[in-house]
């Protein structure tokens, strides 16, 4: 059977000035305690810049300035769910408001120095440093059935 293909959007702010990054710990749902950048599922009709912003401002409280996309990651589960996230990824310039804890995620500042991956994903530790460094990225990742993965392939795109 055709994997159905979920749209998702996830948004990162690198304060680059003071060396620092603003994630978010999930409060509940299958990342629950993991942090991460803001985003979730794109809603119908919405384009994805949109939904970025909206996923911002629900769960962390802050407005977006200037976004710009960074890339796109493929996320498939070997069999259970049926679906492929097919995660975009945007990286804001700048921000407006202050981050402020949700009933979804519980916000923090980290310096890029101590981002926790041992609390994120398990794919972060390939894409972050990228994100990081200024690169642009896209990749496919798969995953068992308990949340590990089991094979992973990305790639550095040249900027657009
Ligand atoms: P909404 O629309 O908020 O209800 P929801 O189904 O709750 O969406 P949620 O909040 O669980 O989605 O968000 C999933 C977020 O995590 C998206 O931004 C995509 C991102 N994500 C999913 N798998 C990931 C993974 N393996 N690594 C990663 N981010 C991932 O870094």
């Amino acid at each position: 059977m055709e994997k159905k293909r979920v749209l998702m959007t996830l948004v990162l702010y690198h304060d680059s000035k003071n060396s620092r990054i603003l994630l978010g710990q999930h409060k509940r749902g299958p990342g629950k305690g993991k942090w991460n950048g803001f985003g979730g599922k794109v809603e119908d009709g919405e384009t994805l810049t949109r939904s970025a912003r909206r996923e911002l401002f629900e769960e962390a409280n802050i407005i977006a300035g200037d976004m710009e996309k960074v890339g796109v990651l493929e996320f498939e589960d070997v069999n259970f769910k049926k679906e492929i996230w097919e995660v975009h990824f945007f990286r804001i310039m700048k921000i407006y408001g202050d981050p402020r804890e949700s009933e979804e995620m519980r916000p923090r500042w980290f310096g890029v120095d101590f981002i926790p991956y041992k609390e994120m994903w398990d794919d972060d530790k390939y894409w972050m440093p990228l994100f990081l460094e200024g690169k642009n990225f896209s990749g496919k990742f798969l995953f068992d059935t308990e949340g590990s993965m089991i094979s992973h392939e990305i790639n550095i795109n040249k900027k657009l």
